[in-house]
């Protein structure tokens, strides 16, 4: 053990004193015990094991600190540490290490804006929200917000969000090179993951050094990592780096293949080819030194005598199988969709007015859209009462002949309370066509009680749909414990539909329980959760997950016409008649 890693330890301890508000003389007594360590120059560890003692002979090491140096020494950690680090939220931790942030700054965020990651305070900075706080200012905002897409870029993956905000423009700009005669992301964002680690740029050209030479002369650019023939890496300011590799246009499908991947769909590839005395590689398909494909993506997997496949299925799943069997799904596509069954409005804690939701629904040409804000116990979400969902419902009436065509479902996002119970009564949701049911709250009960709990609710039979069924927020937040296998059983047995969330932070179903659900049989809905009008927008990314689920339109709720919807949601819903909205609108709807 060196003595900087012993220093690093009294340094953390000291951090956390900090953050913690503890006696400023202990934060110090540390901090200089962590300095002293660093420049003695003898090995601490050393004099730990063989004279102990003389530890107390170092400046500012007393009887307390040589204690712990020895506990450091002889056990590689510390419990005062772990002690103090429970009581802090991880995140904050990791935010302190945010260069210009500290334990101080950190406090600050966490105090004032209840921050309490990276992620969050990356987001806080770029809405502009801690230069109003005191001693920030916007210069200092703006070295935060760089300073969190540095540690970002060294620690993790991207949103996928992120991802494509970075990848459209660089493709772009390539695009309008003339010596590009094609471009295109492979990788983990062609696949549609939840997250990418690098972006993956390949360009067919005859000139491929001009390409690499206007590859990294993009402006956006913060390093050129490598700048190759064929080959380049950089970083973008953004902190996203992006691989480029360029190859011939005759290659250009076998490229393709190669570079989406996975690297285990690769695999599953080439184990086939070999059955069939192939070799394939990202120059093409060979029998012997013949080339026999490689042109285009679909004269690869022809050579392999399969069909072929969807960039979203490329994960060793299956899907070479189901090919060869030619039973691959249809996947459902974003033009499939007919509406959300999960929006917010200004009414609780949304951004946009019930009137310039609808109008954007409008605008996409939705068929319908169900209004579901949140139920009072999430106080945070301004939500409503029963009298507020009441007085919502007039307003959905009188807005009714100005909606153009949408029709308005009246619906609430209601909180899951912590013995399963829900946050409204049933009068109220009976009112309701999509009541959307949600766990907010008390995320850490063991698994057997939060799925006993989340069983209770789905079982009123007034609910329709389980929203964001793990709660996770990608980056920020794991999934709670819960029994998927048994909700997805039971959702299908009471006809309760599941969510997959949209949100680019919650994709919630991922991608392996979209699937468990759907070949259990279960019925899904992909809602975007919008707070503002242009969150319906991400509606592409739950059907991007949707399809990385193997989902056709069939398995989806909201491809549904309204007159089917409306099947669907009493078949949940037996004990009455078709609400007066729906019947009204359906009406209303004809020409
Ligand atoms: P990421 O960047 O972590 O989100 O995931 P990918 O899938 O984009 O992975 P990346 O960027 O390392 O590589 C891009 C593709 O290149 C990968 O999906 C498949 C292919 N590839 C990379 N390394 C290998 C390999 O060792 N063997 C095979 N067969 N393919 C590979
Ligand atoms: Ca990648
Ligand atoms: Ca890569």
């Amino acid at each position: 053990m060196e003595n900087t890693d012993i220093a690093r330890v009294f340094d953390e301890v000291a951090d956390l004193l900090e953050i913690l508000e503890e006696n400023p003389f202990r934060v110090r007594a540390y901090r200089n015990a962590a300095r002293t360590l660093e420049t003695v120059g003898v090995s601490i560890a050393q004099m730990a094991k063989t004279a102990p003692a003389e530890l107390t002979e170092l400046p500012g090491i007393g009887e307390d600190l040589a204690g712990k140096i020895v506990e450091i020494v002889d056990t590689g950690s510390l419990p005062l540490f772990e002690e103090l680090a429970a009581r802090v939220p991880t995140g904050l931790i990791d935010m302190m290490r945010v260069t210009h942030v500290g334990p101080k700054r950190a406090k600050l965020f966490y105090d004032r804006l209840a921050i309490t990651s990276v992620a969050q305070l990356e987001q806080a900075a770029s809405e502009g929200k801690l230069r109003v706080l005191p001693r920030v200012g916007e210069k200092l905002e703006q070295q935060i917000l760089k300073a969190c897409r540095e540690q970002k870029a060294r620690s993790g993956r991207s949103r996928l969000d992120e991802a494509d905000a970075a990848a459209q423009p660089y493709l772009e700009y390539m695009r309008a090179s003339s010596v590009v005669r094609a471009v295109d992301m492979a990788g983990s964002l062609r696949r549609r993951r939840e997250t990418i680690g690098d972006l993956d740029m390949l360009v067919a050209s005859k000139e491929p050094a001009k390409v690499a030479e206007r590859f990294v002369s993009y402006p956006e650019i913060a390093t050129v990592v490598a700048h190759g023939d064929t080959k380049c890496t950089v970083v973008l300011r953004s902190g996203v780096q992006v691989d480029l590799r360029i190859v011939e246009p005759e290659t250009w499908g076998a490229a393709l293949v190669y570079f989406t991947g996975s690297k285990a769909h690769n695999i599953a590839l080439r184990t086939r080819a070999l059955k069939r005395k192939l070799k394939i590689s990202e120059y093409g398909v060979f029998r012997g030194d013949a080339r026999v494909a490689g042109d285009t993506e679909d004269s690869v997997y022809r050579a392999l005598s399969l069909p072929w496949v969807a960039p979203e299925l490329r994960e060793d799943r299956g899907e070479l199988d189901a090919a060869a069997a030619h039973a691959l799904p249809e996947l459902i596509e974003l033009a499939d969709i007919k509406g959300d069954l999960h929006v917010h409005t200004s009414d609780s804690d949304g951004a946009s007015s019930l009137a310039e939701m609808v109008a954007a629904a409008r605008a996409r040409g939705y068929e319908y859209l169900a209004i579901t804000d949140h139920s009072p116990a999430v106080r945070v979400a301004g939500g409503m009462d029963a009298a507020g969902f009441r007085k919502q419902s007039r307003a959905i009436d009188r807005l009714r002949a100005a909606s153009g065509g949408v029709t308005i479902l009246r619906g609430a996002e209601v909180d899951i309370l912590a013995d399963g119970r829900l946050d409204l009564d049933d009068d109220t949701l009976d009112d309701l066509d999509v009541v959307v049911a949600a766990v907010h709250s008390k995320l850490d009960m063991s698994e057997a009680e939060m799925t006993e709990r989340v069983l209770r609710a789905i079982r009123n039979p007034r609910v329709t749909v389980l929203a964001h069924p793990t709660g996770r927020l990608l980056g920020r937040r794991e999934p709670y414990a819960i029994d998927l296998q048994r909700i997805v059983r039971e959702a299908r047995e009471l006809g309760v539909l599941l969510e997959l969330n949209a949100h680019p932070e919650r994709l919630d179903l991922n991608d392996v329980y979209v699937r468990v659900a759907r070949d259990a049989g279960a019925m899904l809905v992909v809602s975007t959760d919008a707070h503002r009008t242009s969150e319906l927008e991400t509606m592409r990314y739950g059907v991007d997950q949707a399809r990385r689920g193997w989902c056709t339109a069939g398995d989806v709720a909201n491809t549904r016409s309204l007159r089917q919807l409306r099947r669907v949601l009493r078949a949940r819903t037996p004990r009455r008649e078709p609400s007066k909205s729906l019947v009204h609108h359906g009406h209303a709807q004809r020409p």
